[in-house]
C-alpha cells in the first residue's frame, strides 16, 4: 500500500512536470480496496479494472518500472507506452486492464468467467469497478448472465462515494451498493474499504463461493478518494472537512498503527518500509526515464483494423507528411503520400490476386462522396 501511495504521489508531480501526458486518476486513499482485493487472487485468476489502475497492476506484481514507463509512453511500459495511465495491462499476471470506458469491464469479466465454465479450469476472476458504473446498462446486463450461468466472477463496487464530481445520493437511487445485483440474482456483501484486512477476508471468502459453488457475488468497498477525480478536478462538489474526515481514517495510517499496536513492527520499521517504498520509486522514475519512446514508424502497429479487412483513407501521422496505413503496409514498402497515390495503390494487384470485392467498391464509392462532402 506504500509503494503504491507514494507511487501515485510521484506520478502527480511529474504529470505537473508534463512527464506525463493524458488523462491521470490516483487512487490515493483507496489502496486497502485494491491490496485487500488483489491479494486475495490466486496467480492463475483474472483481475480486470478501470482506469483507475496503477495500484492494481503493481498489487498483481507488475514492476513499478513497468507502470512508470507506462505513464511516461515509454517502450518499456507494461503496454509497450501505447496504453498509458488508463490501459496498464500485463497478459503473464492475468491482470487484464485498465478500461477508459466506465462500465466496459463489466462483460468482459464475464467473457473471463465463461472460458473458465468452458474450458473447466476453476480460475476466478475479479472485476473492479466504481459506484458511478452500477449506473451503466452494462452492470445489469453482465450480473444477469454472471447468475443465470453462473459464473466464477466476483464483482467488486468500489464505493469512494462519487462518480467523478456527483455524490453517490445523486447519481444513484439505491445508495446501499451491495444490494444492487440481488434482484439479478448476485446477493451482495459489504467490506470496509479503508481496512485492508477485513477487505481481504470478504474477498477471499467470495472468492471461494464463487469458485466453489459457482456463485457470482457483489462485494461492496466503501472506501473514499482523497485526490481529485482527475488531476483536473477543482473538487467543488465537496467540502475540505469531509476530506479530513475521511483522512482520519487513511487505510495506511490505520494499517500500520495496527500492526504497531500487534507488535508485528515498531516505528523505525515502518519508517524503513516508506524509504524501500520511495527509493523503489526513485527506481522506476530512473528507468521510465532512460527507455525509449516507442519508433515513430510503429505508430499503426498492432492497430488490427488496418489492412486489408477495411479498405478506405486513413489518417495522416501529422509528425510527418507521409501516410502510415499500418505494418503490412510498411514491410511491403507502399507509402502512398497522396490521395491519387492511394487509388493507385489501391487499385492495383491484390496480393491474394481476389478482384476488389463489391463491398469495397460500394464502400469506396461511399467514402468519395463522403469526402465530396467535407469539400477534401
Ligand atoms: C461510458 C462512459 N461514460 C462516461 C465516461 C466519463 N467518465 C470517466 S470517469 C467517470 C466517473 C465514473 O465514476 P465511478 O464509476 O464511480 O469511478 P471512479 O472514477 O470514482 O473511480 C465518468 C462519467 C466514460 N469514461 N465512459
Amino acid at each position: 500500500m506504500q509503494l503504491i501511495r507514494r507511487f501515485e504521489e510521484r506520478a502527480g508531480e511529474l504529470y505537473a512536470k508534463a512527464k506525463i501526458g493524458g488523462f491521470l486518476h490516483l487512487a490515493i486513499g483507496e489502496e486497502a480496496t485494491i491490496v485487500g482485493a488483489a491479494r486475495a487472487l490466486r496467480d492463475t485468476d483474472y483481475l480486470i479494472s478501470t482506469y483507475r489502475s496503477h495500484g492494481h497492476a503493481i498489487a498483481r506484481g507488475t514492476p513499478p518500472e513497468a507502470v512508470m514507463a507506462e505513464l511516461f509512453g515509454k517502450q518499456d511500459g507494461c503496454s509497450r507506452g501505447r496504453g498509458g495511465s488508463m490501459h496498464m495491462f500485463d497478459l503473464e499476471r492475468r491482470f487484464m486492464g485498465g478500461y477508459g470506458i466506465v462500465g466496459g469491464n463489466l462483460p468482459i469479466a464475464a467473457g473471463f468467467g465463461l472460458s473458465a465454465e468452458l474450458l473447466g479450469t476453476d480460475d476466478a476472476t475479479l472485476c473492479m469497478f466504481g459506484d458511478g458504473a452500477s449506473n451503466q446498462g452494462t452492470f445489469g446486463e453482465t450480473m444477469n448472465l454472471a447468475a443465470l450461468w453462473r459464473l466464477p466472477v466476483v464483482f467488486m463496487v468500489t464505493n469512494n462515494q462519487f462518480g467523478m464530481g456527483t455524490a453517490l445520493a445523486r447519481h444513484s437511487a439505491v445508495t446501499d451498493l451491495q444490494r444492487k445485483g440481488e434482484s439479478f440474482g448476485v446477493p451482495g456483501v459489504r467490506c470496509d474499504g479503508m481496512d485492508v484486512a477485513d477487505t481481504y477476508r470478504v474477498v477471499c471468502d467470495a472468492l471461494k463461493r464463487a469458485r466453489e459453488e459457482r456463485q457470482p457475488l457483489l462485494v461492496e468497498a466503501v472506501t473514499y478518494r482523497f485526490r481529485g477525480h482527475s488531476m483536473a478536478d477543482p473538487e467543488e462538489y465537496r467540502t475540505r472537512e469531509q476530506v479530513a474526515e475521511w483522512r482520519k481514517r487513511d487505510p495506511i495510517a490505520l494499517w500500520s498503527r495496527r500492526l504497531v499496536e500487534a507488535g508485528v513492527l515498531d516505528e523505525a520499521a515502518v519508517e524503513a518500509l516508506d524509504r524501500e517504498a520511495v527509493a523503489q520509486v526513485d527506481e522506476a522514475v530512473a528507468f521510465a526515464d532512460a527507455s525509449p519512446f516507442p519508433a515513430p514508424e510503429s505508430l499503426y502497429d498492432d492497430v488490427y483494423v488496418l489492412g486489408d479487412q477495411v479498405r478506405g483513407w486513413y489518417s495522416v501521422d501529422e509528425r510527418t507528411p507521409d501516410v502510415h496505413r499500418g505494418e503490412e503496409e510498411r514491410e511491403r514498402g507502399v507509402h502512398p503520400s497522396t490521395r491519387e497515390e492511394y487509388d493507385q495503390h489501391a487499385a492495383g494487384p491484390h496480393e491474394s490476386g481476389d478482384a476488389p470485392r463489391p463491398a469495397d467498391e460500394a464502400q469506396d464509392a461511399g467514402e468519395r462522396a463522403h469526402d465530396g462532402e467535407r469539400g477534401g
